[in-house]
């Protein structure tokens, strides 16, 4: 913690990873400066403002970041803010939550990103690590700030889902094992371009013991040398393989659970359960412990969730797929099961992506379109009859009066929830409660 002594350091953001360090830097006897642009962050009143070093709420003020040693930034803020650029270049020293945390963890590391997969995986990776008597905490994007997990005594190993934004701000975890689940088009509003993007995911992989990533994937391909596991459904010794007419999950060169067998579904949710299999091994789980957490494990909310099933007509809640390959691998998952139409709901903010990749989707699987939000149109434009509405009930009533026995109704954005709704979480309650009023 040397590095911290005498130093000035100014917390900007105060969301929940910026007020976990404000308690981590407290408890150090360190009395940072706070910064937020905001003019009331939800969860200022948890600071007592004689404890700190000043609060200064609004626009970020350039020369006063420039007077910090360290700028502890939070990862909803970039780091190309022009205040934070300026501080930067006189000297200020950038890092985030994570970066603190690797700098004092002394417990081994898993950590998972990818543009989709990453929470599924990381829920997955902690189970089976649980289910095999080892102690495994869950934290970073999932939602408990790691410098919280860090405080919690009895943790064997961490499991971090790490965001892009994250990993921006962190050059020091080391992990046991590493994992670029895929790279698709996401935050391109903060990128810029998909090569920055994909940059930044590879930082997972900087002190990693195993780079695991994805054959179909190239973006995800380790780009510096170390022990690495391509993974693939198709072949290999983790893959998809055909035993006494069922097909089985290959785990280590070993068939581990026939498909039919696990609670996820979909081809995605088979190379996640892959890829989990081989993080968690490296971690010290055992076998069985990989069988039973796949067999267990309950779908996280608001991922391709049935929330209603009425007259025939299955309604899904997809309201995390809040960019386009997590939309076409909704649909590729759950179109051989509709024997009737498809009717999706999808916009909001795309965040810079190009949506005519839905383009040839949309065409071959989906029979109706309905879409809202800030790039609604775009998307409508993308296939012949689509209807544009305004809100998410409009689309639950407009959806009820098309469908027919056979058909599945399925919100899978493709797009951020922000334009319109407080959050994915937000906007996947709001359908169901549409839903379920509308149809039940
Ligand atoms: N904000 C401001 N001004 C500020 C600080 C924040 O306007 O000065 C805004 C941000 O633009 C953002 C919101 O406030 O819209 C929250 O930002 P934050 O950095 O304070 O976020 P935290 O509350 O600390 O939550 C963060 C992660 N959020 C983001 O990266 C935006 C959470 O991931 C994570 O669970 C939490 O830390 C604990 O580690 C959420 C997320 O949306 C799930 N992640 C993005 C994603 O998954 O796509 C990256
Ligand atoms: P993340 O934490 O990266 O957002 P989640 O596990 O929460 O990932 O899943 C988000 C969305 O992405 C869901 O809609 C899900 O159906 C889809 N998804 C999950 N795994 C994959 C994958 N491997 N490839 C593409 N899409 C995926």
């Amino acid at each position: 913690m040397q590095y911290l002594a005498k130093k000035r350091i100014a917390v900007v953001g105060l969301g929940l990873s910026g007020l976990a360090t404000v308690r981590f830097l407290l408890n150090l006897g360190i009395k940072p400066v706070l910064m937020d642009s905001r003019s009331k962050p939800a969860g200022i009143e948890q600071i007592a403002p004689e404890k700190v070093d000043g609060i200064y709420l609004g626009e970020l003020d350039a020369n006063r970041l420039a007077k910090m040693d360290i700028i502890v930034l939070s990862p909803g803020l970039s780091p190309a803010h022009p205040a934070i650029r300026f501080a930067v270049a006189q000297g200020a020293q950038l890092m985030g939550d994570v970066e603190l945390f690797a700098r004092v963890n002394q417990k081994p590391v898993v950590a998972i990103t990818g543009s989709n997969g990453k929470s599924t995986v990381t829920m997955l990776v902690e189970a089976m690590l649980k289910a095999s008597g080892v102690k495994a905490l869950a934290a970073a994007n999932i939602g408990l700030p790691v410098l919280d997990a860090l405080a919690q005594s009895d943790v064997e190993v961490f499991v971090l889902e790490l965001s892009s934004f994250q990993l921006d701000t962190t050059s020091s975890l080391h992990s046991l094992a590493s994992c670029i689940l895929n790279v698709s088009a996401d935050h391109l509003d903060r990128y810029g371009d998909m090569a920055a993007y994909a940059a930044s995911k590879q930082r997972v992989y900087q002190h990693s013991q195993l780079a695991v990533f994805n054959l179909d994937d190239a973006a995800t391909i380790p780009q510096h040398a170390g022990h690495s596991l391509g993974i693939k459904l198709s072949d290999g010794a983790y893959g998809i393989v055909s035993q006494a007419g069922q097909r089985w999950l290959q785990v280590a060169g070993e068939p581990l659970l026939p498909l039919n067998e696990m609670t996820l579904f979909g081809e995605h949710n088979q190379f996640n359960a892959l890829v989990a299999c081989a993080l968690a091994l490296a971690a010290g789980a055992s076998r069985d412990g990989l069988k039973t957490a796949l067999k267990q494990f309950v779908s996280l909310p608001h991922r391709c969730i049935l929330v209603a099933e009425h007259n025939g007509v299955r309604w899904i809640n997809d309201s995390k797929a809040t960019n386009i390959g997590a939309t076409l691998a909704a649909i590729a998952g759950l179109r051989p099961t509709v024997a009737g139409k498809l009717i999706l709901i999808a916009g909001g903010d795309a965040k810079g992506a190009d949506v005519s990749e839905l383009q040839p989707v949309l065409q071959r699987d989906v029979q109706q379109l309905i879409t809202l939000g800030q790039d609604g149109p775009a998307i409508a434009a993308l296939l012949a009859g689509s209807i544009e509405v305004k809100s998410l009930t409009e689309a639950v009533k407009a959806a009820a009066k098309l469908a027919k026995a056979g058909d599945m109704v399925l919100l899978s954005p493709a797009c951020a929830s922000l334009d319109m709704f407080k959050s994915y979480a937000e906007r996947g309650d709001l359908f169901t409660q549409a839903v379920k009023a509308e149809v039940l």
